[in-house]
């Protein structure tokens, strides 16, 4: 039955990982992860896909903004009671990996790094906010890539069970809502925050992405032994796809990019199997990699229980040779310019029924129940001196984007549970390191250069989404 609105338990919320949020990278015994030596700036990302950057701190040449992140480690008594304020029926966070085995492989967990997740979880669920946790969100142990050569390495697998298994057993009994990987499918394109890897080739990366893929549904098996009502979920990316014209070339050419880029991972994670378009793209590309049977028979016998994506913007495919110099940068991947949309001010195309699209076409193609884990806009705030922030283009995007999920759920049937925009505090951008680049409902006073206190100040979207949650998205 088609519904009216969103459903009565729907998660209101916001996202966030702990790398980008927490700060106190070296303290209480947590070790060095991939995001504590990403190099800050804009070239984070081109210098992260090079390959060329010490897996060392070098103070001397790079800013390393997620050291500090916006100090929720030390402030998420303060924060939570604004998100409570808003009324989140659940909040997205990460642990951070390193906080329980430094290294990635200890023999013992750290108490001090699973006491801090007890406690910022009680803390959520004396507010009745449900946390949702995300097992990796681009914070895989420094250690595993410098001995063991980051996620190409099978060992990873049991270092990552071992860890899985720490914290479903610890928290498992108070949380219902995990995810395995952060965007797992940006593997695909050799992301260091993704695989750990540098400089990989493609069977790398697709070797890579198998390890995760039998870890993730490790984690699965773990969470149903401790916890038979815990959901588990994968995330990826998802940019809706078009193709530029009708020319049936240029479909076909989008049609390829759509299933290695959108379905790919999700395929294997929903449905528990390899796809033959996979299987025929690696047989074409000479791409051999390690499956054993044992391996396929774990991804198959314990797929995810729902799906979730982030989506921030579509993508277009042209073939035409004379589009190609006017290419749009998007998160983690290009596309030609859609002469139908606007951009951000970091150049993302804004599209927001390109999220209707998105929703209707993974629950055709899944029927699992669906849970949008990040959207949202990453534009400069400019406070007035009493740090005022009319955010209404913020409020903007949202509300069109909110509008459309509706169009989904309640025109089209999709069974949607969850809405978690990004950054619901600012926080560190991933691409690019800044603070300039702001999601959040809260401000936070931290400039790219570190000056600020760090205190906290409502936007106008902060009472603006309050009533969102408030009329379960009935006033935008
Ligand atoms: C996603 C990541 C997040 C996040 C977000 C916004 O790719 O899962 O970690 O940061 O994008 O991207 P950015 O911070 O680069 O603007």
């Amino acid at each position: 039955m088609v519904s009216k609105g969103f459903r009565k338990d729907f998660l209101w919320g916001g996202a966030t990982a702990a790398n980008q949020l927490e700060g106190a990278y070296n303290e209480d015994g947590k070790g060095l992860t991939i995001a504590d030596i990403s190099p800050g700036g804009k070239l984070r990302l081109p210098l992260l896909f090079s390959g060329d950057f010490p897996l060392e701190i070098d103070r001397e040449k790079y800013t390393y903004p997620n050291h500090q992140g916006v100090d929720y480690y030390h402030r998420y008594k303060e924060d939570i009671a604004l998100f409570a304020e808003m009324g989140f029926k659940t909040f997205r966070m990460s642990i951070s990996w390193a906080r329980i085995f430094p290294n990635g492989n200890d023999q013992e967990p750290n108490e001090a790094g699973l006491a801090f997740y007890d406690a910022v979880i009680d803390e959520l669920l004396k507010y009745k906010i449900e946390p949702t946790i995300t097992i990796s969100h681009y914070e895989t142990p420094l250690h595993l890539v410098k001995e063991y050569g980051g996620w190409k390495n099978k060992e990873l697998i049991g270092f990552f069970e071992k860890y899985a298994r720490t914290i479903l057993e610890r928290f498992g009994k108070k949380v219902t809502y995990w995810m395995t990987f952060n965007e797992i499918n940006t593997g695909i394109m050799g992301s260091f925050f993704s695989t750990a890897m540098r400089n990989a080739t493609e069977t790398e990366n697709y070797q890579a992405l198998h390890n995760q893929f039998v870890a993730s549904s490790l984690a699965t098996k773990i969470a149903k032994e401790v916890n038979p009502t815990i959901k588990m979920g994968c995330m990826s990316i998802y940019a809706t796809m078009y193709a530029y014209d009708s020319n049936p070339e240029t479909v076909m050419a989008m049609e390829e990019k759509n299933c290695m880029f959108n379905y790919f991972c999700n395929d294997i994670q929903v449905r528990g199997e390899y796809p033959s378009y996979a299987l025929a793209y690696f047989e074409k590309n000479k791409i051999e990699i390690e499956r054993t049977d044992e391996e396929l028979a774990i991804i198959k016998a314990y797929p995810v229980d729902y799906l979730s994506f982030s989506y921030y913007m579509s993508t277009t495919v042209s073939i035409d040779p004379k589009h190609q110099d006017d290419k749009i940068q998007g998160n983690f991947f290009d596309g030609v310019r859609n002469p139908f949309l606007t951009s951000s001010e970091w150049g993302w195309e804004i599209d927001p029924v390109g999220l209707r699209i998105a929703l209707c076409d993974l629950y055709g193609r899944y029927g699992v129940p669906l849970y949008v884990s990040e959207n949202g806009l990453g534009a400069i705030d400019t406070p007035d001196e009493q740090f005022v922030i009319q955010d209404d283009y913020r409020i903007d995007y949202l509300a069109k984007h909110i509008a459309e999920m509706k169009k989904a759920v309640v025109l089209d049937g999709v069974d949607l549970i969850a809405y978690t925009p990004w950054g619901c505090i600012d926080l560190v951008s991933a691409s690019t390191g800044e603070m300039s680049k702001r999601y959040g409902f809260i401000y936070v006073d931290l400039d790219d250069e570190g000056n600020g206190d760090m205190s906290r100040y409502k936007k106008k979207s902060f009472n603006w989404y309050k009533s969102v949650i408030a009329s379960n998205g009935e006033e935008l």
